[in-house]
């Protein structure tokens, strides 16, 4: 199997390849696994793509996610494991940062030197048998380094993010109220100040959605 072929049926779904790695037995992948492939999406097209398919129903996304990923998977003859299954949550940030070059930002997301912070994991595609055409990971720097200004850590509305960690209850708690309105409706503020990928930004509606959902997760 080649790696083009496997980026050419995830992108009518607005979905990216994004890089693999080589699974280690810590990470509780199938044992006969030699190669996992990261899904994901960046900036409104994954929106565009689910817009067209989503069914009125509870979870929306993330059976929207099962929907094109189980059957894609037998395909191309991998089995597929999801970041929303759990808890235990399978660490996807950890094996983002293996299969490409994305860096914990101050805010706690993985930043990419091209998509910012508008990008997420949608599942992995685990292989039994080695893959061709599997891109090495680029050696660049994380764009946080040379940000000396970190407008992310000066424009959330409540200081959810410290150098205790992501105070999420201070967050949510500001989105259920009226001044939380520009978070809810546009998106996360912290994330919106980002200088990096602006043209990657998601649609109002996407980032909505995303919002409205964390708010229903708790
Ligand atoms: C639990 C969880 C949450 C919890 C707790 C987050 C927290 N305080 O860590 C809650 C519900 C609050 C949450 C919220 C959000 N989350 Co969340 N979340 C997860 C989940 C399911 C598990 C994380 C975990 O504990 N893993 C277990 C450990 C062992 O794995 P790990 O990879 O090594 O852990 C890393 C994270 O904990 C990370 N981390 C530490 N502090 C923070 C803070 C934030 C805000 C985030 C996002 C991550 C993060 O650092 C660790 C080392 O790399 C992951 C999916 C997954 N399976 O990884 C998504 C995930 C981390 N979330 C994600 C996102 C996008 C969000 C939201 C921004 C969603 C939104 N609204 O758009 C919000 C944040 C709210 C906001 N202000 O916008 C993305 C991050 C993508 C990226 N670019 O990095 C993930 C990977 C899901 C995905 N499908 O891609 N989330």
């Amino acid at each position: 199997m080649h790696y083009e072929t496997i980026a050419a049926a995830l992108a009518p779904h607005g979905l990216l390849a994004r890089g693999g790695f080589v699974p280690q037995v810590e990470d509780g992948l199938p044992e006969d696994s030699t190669c996992a492939v990261m899904v994901g999406n960046a900036g409104p097209a994954k929106w565009q793509a689910f817009a067209q398919a989503r069914r009125d129903e509870p979870d929306a996304m993330n059976r929207w996610t099962r929907r094109v990923l189980d059957p894609l998977a037998s395909e191309l003859g991998a089995q597929v494991v999801y970041p929303f299954d759990g808890p235990p949550w399978f660490p996807f940030q950890r094996w983002a940062q293996r299969a490409e070059p994305v860096f914990p930002s101050p805010i706690g997301m993985l930043i990419h030197p091209e998509h910012g912070l508008w990008h997420a994991y949608r599942g992995v595609l685990v292989f039994r048998e080695s893959l061709e055409g599997l891109p090495e990971r680029s050696d660049v720097a994380s764009p946080c380094e040379s940000c000396a200004d970190k407008p992310c850590l000066r424009t959330c509305p409540v200081d959810a993010f410290g150098p205790e960690g992501y105070d999420v209850p201070a967050c949510a708690d500001h989105l259920r109220r009226a001044e939380g309105a520009d978070c809810l409706e546009l998106g996360c503020r912290a994330r919106r100040a980002c200088p990096v990928g602006r043209d990657m930004t998601y649609l109002p509606e996407q980032a909505e959605f995303h919002m409205q959902a964390f708010l229903g997760s708790r």
